[in-house]
C-alpha cells in the first residue's frame, strides 16, 4: 500500500498524525512537507481539491481530517 502524509511542520492537526505515527512505529508513511515542495502543495490541491492539512493519500486516494486519518492508521497497523 502506498501512504503519503501531506503536512507542514507547524500544523498542529498535523503534530497529531505523525505522533500516532511515531506511537506505531510505522515506517510505511512518506511524509510530504507542502511549505517546502510546491510540486507536492500543488498535487495535493489537484488531486484532493483542496489545500488542507493533513490529508494522507492512501493508493493515491487522499483522505483529509486529522481524526479520520487517525482512526484508519488504528484499523490499518504498519504491515511490516
Ligand atoms: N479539521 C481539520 C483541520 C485541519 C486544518 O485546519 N489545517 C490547517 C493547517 S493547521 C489548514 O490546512 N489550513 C489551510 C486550508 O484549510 O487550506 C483536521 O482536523 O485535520
Amino acid at each position: 500500500m502506498d501512504l503519503k502524509l501531506y503536512m507542514f511542520d507547524t500544523c498542529p492537526y498535523c503534530r497529531r498524525v505523525i505522533s500516532e505515527i511515531e506511537a506505531q512505529g510505522r515506517t510505511d508513511i512518506e511524509y510530504k512537507n507542502i511549505r517546502k515542495n510546491e510540486e507536492d502543495r500543488k498535487t495535493l490541491e489537484e488531486v484532493g481539491g483542496k489545500s488542507q492539512i493533513p490529508c494522507l493519500f492512501i493508493d493515491g486516494k487522499p483522505l483529509y481530517e486529522s481524526a479520520d486519518i487517525i482512526a484508519w492508521l488504528k484499523e490499518h497497523p504498519c504491515e511490516g
